[in-house]
């Protein structure tokens, strides 16, 4: 197992399935687990072990509100936390992002953007890490970036077909 996937809620799921279809994409082995910071803690650190026991490299979190996932788990290992943070609440996701993204010194969080698009990003910078050590994911990722620019090429033709 390379990658663990938290999330505070169910609800969470919706925001961050962009993110799982990047994994399975890029054929990393996932895990995913709903857990809560706040309403399962104990379990939420017993997953971190078990998960780092299963020699999981990688945890991505996604929580919304006071969204303190990412805080957590980085707190219970020294492997790499990606943190997502989900909006749709009253306050849209900033008040997840501050929460995420203000880790104080010491204990870091790779704090993604709000949503979707943040999801999608925590898992490509997590394939990213991991192709440190794994050349045919390198090249898989090197692909994927080759195939963006050709959409972007390609639209500017389609654009300029408008004018
Ligand atoms: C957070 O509170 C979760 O991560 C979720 O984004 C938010 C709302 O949770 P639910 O009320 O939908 O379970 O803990």
């Amino acid at each position: 197992m390379n990658v663990a996937v938290f999330i505070g809620s169910e609800s969470d799921f919706e925001v961050i399935s962009g993110g799982i279809e990047i994994l399975k994409e890029f054929g990393v082995s996932f895990t995913l687990e709903v857990t809560s910071a706040h309403r399962t803690p104990e379990r939420t650190i017993k997953l971190i072990q078990e998960m780092e026991d299963q020699g999981v490299e990688i945890f991505i979190a996604a929580a919304g509100m006071a969204a303190h996932l990412g805080g957590v788990v980085a707190a219970h290992t020294t492997r790499p936390v990606i943190g997502i943070p989900v909006g749709g609440q009253t306050l849209n996701g900033l008040d997840a992002l501050l929460s995420t993204v203000q880790m104080p010194k010491g204990v870091p969080v790779a704090c993604m953007g709000i949503g979707k698009s943040g999801a999608i990003n925590a898992a490509l910078l997590a394939v990213q890490i991991l192709s440190l050590k794994d050349d045919k994911l390198a090249k898989k990722m090197h692909n994927y970036r080759e195939k963006q620019a050709a959409l972007i090429e390609k639209s500017s033709e389609n654009i300029k077909k408008k004018l």
